[in-house]
């Protein structure tokens, strides 16, 4: 009934949800099944003289001390689990979350930054320190039972200790616009060796390194999730931005008026800075990717994006060698 217990805390969190929930069925049935009962038992029928009972002190005693009691309890139970949850250990590690429509950026202690996807190591308390560049948004990972409310202006924290290796689901809780449903994001939970090796090449893989710039930069598009906002197949996402497919090398028209020929330049800077040349019946809604993407990510988009072009071969010049940082030691032999 619960999603998988993904933190050190969850099984203490469902233990309560299930405690409460238990309650209220046995208070609801309680308390239902005999006024129905007693409905039916005592209908009027002519003739029928119900006895007239106005007042009953042990009675009345007994069903406010008992739900009192109860509330009490729930509630020291209740704090008790909160103030764990509040308050996160000094060593846990610190991991900077700035959330905007519609997109979740993760900024780790050595300072490298990550988009829709965020690892952490495994068995080790982690700090999220949350903030948003727009509206409310909320940080929610059923996994790990852990939901907060993420406000422009202000910083808030969640913190758990991941106890499960693999892929969580996050997700945005708080609806932020037409493309909050797209709000989504990983969270890979991994081993130490596993998690370092992430932070030192950035997410790049052994096999990435094997690959074609075209073919890694349609990685790209999935994992800095340019895929919520362009499609690849000349279709057109409602709260997104044009298809990708066929525009390398055409002239874009801009809602100024104006028109631009799409090569290199022109699509570096519509990632670091979306707004400077807006393409006519969009609005300007695609987030500045400036100091997000490195500098071989950007190039294997470029190549990627040309590769959908009306004339691959054709065109203006796009990448054909990515300059990728060192290759990481393959850890696999
Ligand atoms: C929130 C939605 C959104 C996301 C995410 C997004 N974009 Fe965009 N993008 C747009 C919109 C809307 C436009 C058109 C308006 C404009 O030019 O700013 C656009 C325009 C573009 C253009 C110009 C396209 C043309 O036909 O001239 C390029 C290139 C581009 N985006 C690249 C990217 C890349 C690369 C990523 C991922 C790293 C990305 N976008 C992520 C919404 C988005
Ligand atoms: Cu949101």
């Amino acid at each position: 009934m619960l999603p998988p217990q993904g933190s050190a805390y969850a099984g203490e969190v469902d233990t309560v949800y299930m405690a409460l929930f238990w309650l209220s069925v046995f208070l609801f049935l309680g308390i239902a099944v005999p006024a129905i009962y007693f409905a039916w038992r005592y209908r009027y029928k002519p003739g029928r003289v119900t006895p007239h009972q106005t007042h009953n002190t042990l009675l009345e005693i007994i069903w406010s001390v008992i739900p009192l009691l109860l509330c009490i309890g729930i509630f020291f139970w209740g704090l008790d689990g909160w103030m764990k949850y509040a308050v996160a250990p000094g060593e846990a590690m610190e991991i900077q979350v700035v959330a905007k429509k519609w997109l979740w950026q993760f900024e780790y202690p050595d300072g490298s930054r990550t988009v829709g996807e965020v690892h952490v190591p495994v068995n080790k308390p982690v700090r999220f320190v949350m903030t948003s560049e727009d509206v409310l948004h909320d940080f929610f990972v059923p996994d790990m039972r852990v939901k907060h409310d993420i406000i422009p202006g202000r910083y808030t924290q969640v913190w758990f200790t991941p106890t499960v290796l693999g892929t969580h689901h996050v997700t945005c809780a708080e609806y932020c616009g037409k493309g909050h449903s797209d709000m989504q994001a990983k969270l890979v939970v991994e081993n130490e060796a596993d998690y370092q090796k992430f932070v030192e090449t950035g997410g790049t893989e052994w096999e990435d390194y094997k690959m074609k710039p075209a073919e890694w930069g349609k990685l790209q598009w999935e994992r800095k999730g340019c895929s919520t906002c362009h499609t690849i197949d000349g279709t057109r996402i409602a709260s997104g931005g044009p298809s990708w497919k066929g525009i390398w090398g055409k002239m874009e028209k801009l809602n100024n008026g104006q028109e631009v020929l799409v090569n290199a330049d022109y699509v570096r800077e519509s990632m670091m800075q979306p707004s400077a040349k807006v393409v006519a019946g969009f609005e300007p809604i695609m987030p500045t990717f400036q100091g997000l993407l490195r500098e071989h990510e950007i190039q294997g988009l470029m190549a990627f994006i040309k590769s959908l072009g009306n004339d691959p071969n054709g065109g203006p010049p796009a990448p054909t060698v990515l300059s990728l940082p060192p290759k990481p030691v393959d850890q696999k032999k």
